[in-house]
This record gives C-alpha cells, sequence and structure tokens, in this order.
C-alpha cells in the first residue's frame, strides 16, 4: 500500500487524549472482572454485551455512529455530514471478548485506541485519505462458540468458513445470544464488505509475548500472524462404575484422552513437526469422580508460519488420535474448529508504523505474532499493518497481563501517526 497524505494539521500538533484513553481502559477492565482479577468476558456472553453496550455509549457520546452488523460486529463511523461514505474505508480495530479469566488490554486495548483515534480526528478536524472506521470483531477468541475470528470472517465474506448454526462447546445454539448482541444469523452475508471497500486494516494490540519486553523496544511493527488449526476430537468409552468394573473391562475415554494430551505436545515439543500444539480444553463427561468417564472432548490448537508444516501436524495429530483410541477400544472423531493460514503484513503499512514510532522517538523492531489476530482474517480483502507494545513479563490470556501506561499511550501515538500518514 503507498503512503501518501491530503493536508491537515501537521502530525506533530496532531495527539490522542492520553488520560481519556487510559480512563476507558480501566472502565471496561472492570467489566467481566471475576473474583481472581481476570477476565471472564467471553464473546456473547452478559459481561460481553455489557461492555459492548458501554463502547457503543462512548462512541455516541463522542458524537460518532455506532450500529451493529449481522454477525455482530460493531462499526463505529463519523457522524452524517462529515463521513465519507463513497472513500474506501480505513479499518481499525480489534476486539472486546475475552478468553476466560483472561486480562484487561487482549482486544479490548485496540478498540478502545480505534475508538480514541476516530474521536481525535473529528475533534482535530482531519481530512483522512479513507474514511476512518472503527471495528470490533465478535467472538474473536472462541472461547465459548469455538468459532474463533467469527465477526471478522463474516466482514471477509468467508461464510464458507462458519457453520450455518453455530454452537457452544456444550450444544447451545449461537443463534440467541447473537440476536441479544444485535447480530442476526440469517442475515449474516449482509456482514461482507463488498471487495475494494477497505482501503486498509491497522490493529493496534499487546504483544502477549516477551521479547519486545527483553529487546527493550517499546514498538513491535509485526511482519507476519501465525497460521493456527483447531481441531475438537471426542473420545468416547464406555462409562462405568470406578469400584466395581475390573480394570481389564473398562475402555476409560479419559485414560486415552491424557495419553492424547501428551502425544499432541510432543507434535511440536520433541518431534518438532510445528511450532507449538497445545490442549487446552478438556471436557470430561459425566466429570464425577466415582465414575469411569463416557466421553471426553480435548481442543487441539496447532499453530506454525508455514502452511505445509501446519497441514502436516494436523495429519499427524489426526493419527495418534485414532491410533490411540483403537488400542484402548476407544471411538474417536476430529472435527476442524477453525483453520487460519499465516499472513503477510503490508510492506508500506509496515514502513509507515516504523517511520511513525522514529518521529515519535520509540525504539521499535520489526517481528512475527505467534499470537493469532482478525488481522490475519482480514488479510484476505485488504492489506493489513499490525502494532504491538510490550507486554510486562511476556504474558497473556491470564489476570496479569499487563502493559505501562507510557507503552500504551506510546502504541495509540504511532497508530495515529500512521493513519495520518495514509
Ligand atoms: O489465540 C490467539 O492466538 C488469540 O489470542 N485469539
Ligand atoms: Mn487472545
Ligand atoms: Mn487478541
Amino acid at each position: 500500500m503507498t503512503t501518501g497524505s491530503i493536508a491537515h494539521p501537521p502530525r506533530e500538533k496532531m495527539a490522542i487524549d492520553g488520560a481519556r484513553l487510559l480512563d476507558r481502559i480501566e472502565r471496561f477492565a472492570a467489566i467481566g472482572r471475576n473474583a481472581t482479577g481476570g477476565l471472564d468476558r467471553v464473546a456473547f456472553g452478559d459481561d460481553d454485551l455489557r461492555a459492548r453496550a458501554e463502547f457503543l455509549r462512548e462512541a455516541a457520546a463522542a458524537g460518532l455512529a455506532g450500529s451493529v452488523d449481522a454477525a455482530g460486529n460493531i462499526l463505529v463511523r463519523r457522524p452524517p455530514g462529515l463521513a465519507r461514505p463513497d472513500l474506501p474505508a480505513l479499518l481499525v480495530g480489534s476486539h472486546l471478548d475475552t478468553v476466560v479469566n483472561g486480562g484487561r488490554l487482549d482486544g479490548a486495548y485496540g478498540v478502545l485506541v480505534a475508538l480514541e483515534i476516530l474521536q481525535t480526528v473529528v475533534e482535530h478536524g482531519v481530512e483522512l485519505s479513507y474514511e476512518p472506521v472503527a471495528v470490533v470483531f465478535a467472538n474473536e477468541e472462541g472461547a465459548r462458540f469455538p468459532q474463533p475470528f467469527w465477526g471478522s470472517r463474516a466482514l471477509a465474506g468467508h461464510l464458507d468458513e462458519l457453520p450455518a448454526e453455530p454452537c457452544d462447546h456444550d450444544g447451545a445454539p449461537l443463534r440467541g445470544p447473537l440476536a441479544r448482541a444485535g447480530g442476526d444469523l440469517d442475515r449474516l452475508a449482509t456482514a461482507a464488505w463488498p471487495p475494494g471497500s477497505v482501503a486498509a486494516y491497522l490493529e493496534l494490540h499487546v504483544e502477549q509475548g516477551p521479547v519486545l519486553e527483553a529487546g527493550g523496544e517499546r514498538i513491535g511493527v509485526v511482519s507476519d500472524i501465525t497460521g493456527r488449526t483447531l481441531l475438537i476430537a471426542v473420545v468416547r468409552g464406555g462409562a462405568g462404575h470406578a469400584g466395581t468394573t475390573p480394570m481389564d473391562l473398562r475402555c476409560d475415554p479419559l485414560a486415552a484422552a491424557c495419553r492424547m494430551v501428551l502425544a499432541i505436545e510432543s507434535l511440536s515439543r520433541e518431534q518438532r513437526l510445528c511450532r507449538v500444539s497445545t490442549v487446552g480444553r478438556l471436557d470430561v463427561r459425566p466429570n464425577s469422580p466415582n465414575t469411569i468417564a463416557r466421553d471426553v472432548t480435548l481442543t487441539i490448537d496447532l499453530r506454525d508460519g508455514d502452511p505445509a508444516r501446519l497441514a502436516g501436524a494436523e495429519q499427524a495429530a489426526r493419527d495418534l488420535v485414532a491410533s490411540i483410541a483403537a488400542e484402548r477400544g476407544a471411538e474417536a472423531e476430529v472435527s476442524v474448529g477453525t483453520r487460519s493460514g499465516p499472513a503477510h503484513a503490508d510492506a508500506g503499512l509496515m514502513a509507515a508504523i516504523a517511520e511513525s514510532a522514529a518521529e515519535l522517538g520509540h525504539a521499535h523492531r520489526t517481528m512475527p505474532s505467534g499470537a493469532g489476530h482478525d488481522a490475519q482474517i482480514i488479510s484476505s480483502i485488504a492489506p493489513f499493518g499490525m502494532i504491538f507494545v510490550p507486554s510486562v513479563g511476556g504474558v497473556s490470556h491470564v489476570p496479569e497481563e499487563d502493559t505501562a501506561d507510557a507503552d500504551l499511550i506510546a502504541g495509540a501515538e504511532v497508530l495515529l501517526h500512521t493513519a495520518l500518514r495514509l
């Protein structure tokens, strides 16, 4: 993407309202906070709905125009009379939903900066080369409804990658909760943006890893986003009494699943078939101390920057589930939760981010993302740029997730200057 800006106040005169941003971050950090300080704001749950409503209230109070599309994505635009719908959009955003017991910044930071940027542009009477639109993508994490990147897939028109009747891990349908959020499963196709309508997508996010903190840089210029495959394996055995069923007559799916967990870890740790491999969720039924389990569901999260390695790791995972189940006389079936290919950031946007960081005096480095992001889905319809700020201790998806205020503000300033460059 080439950069070239039209006339507006000099960049050095433009600044976000840092106090306003930090205040919003703290207020949203309280929505869905649990007793241990983590956030349980899983997509389309009550707390997610509260955060979404609050975001729309903040946008309205700032004189901006908020709306919700059929996928449940929130879109915020400049008010009528100012907005230029004839221009391609500069989409800026992230997500508000969290994992279970997650952190206050993963996603929320990016959407609150997007709101701040839009408000700042309007307050300064700035005209950009593209129409700025803030976006809150629905269900990025897939923590309850295992269709991660739900909203960005719909906006990008990837409806073939979404189940017709999505359900959560317990089989509860998405239809109702989506409607409560303002979406409409029957009109999902209307959420797709026409080709050419998005000039670029920018996302600001906490790094969620240790690289920037260890290197002493304040800004990460993301070059690539990892590919990710999420498989759902169901292992079925024979439930029974833990005290009376002889060991040689058992078909214990939980014991089989435990062997699968270690074998999945080995795919990356020992065999190096992919960069990382994780079983993060195990659902045991009936999950009773003195009952041999009837069936077990496990999630298999595989990641790598190379699609061929990812495909090889997926086949190896399928093979090990089948062989361990067969050894134990259990049945097993594996389905795909999601597959998202690796994505490369746009070189022009990377350069604009790096120039903005340098102009603002922030040390920066180019780096890949081991986490998945909506940007990799949007990359199929528009060039993307992604900015990281350091994560304290390199941790995320935990209550301890944190970033220094100065870094939070620096990231927002770099994003603003990047948008002004386009
Ligand atoms: O799982 C991920 O990489 C991201 O946090 N959704
Ligand atoms: Mn996350
Ligand atoms: Mn995220």
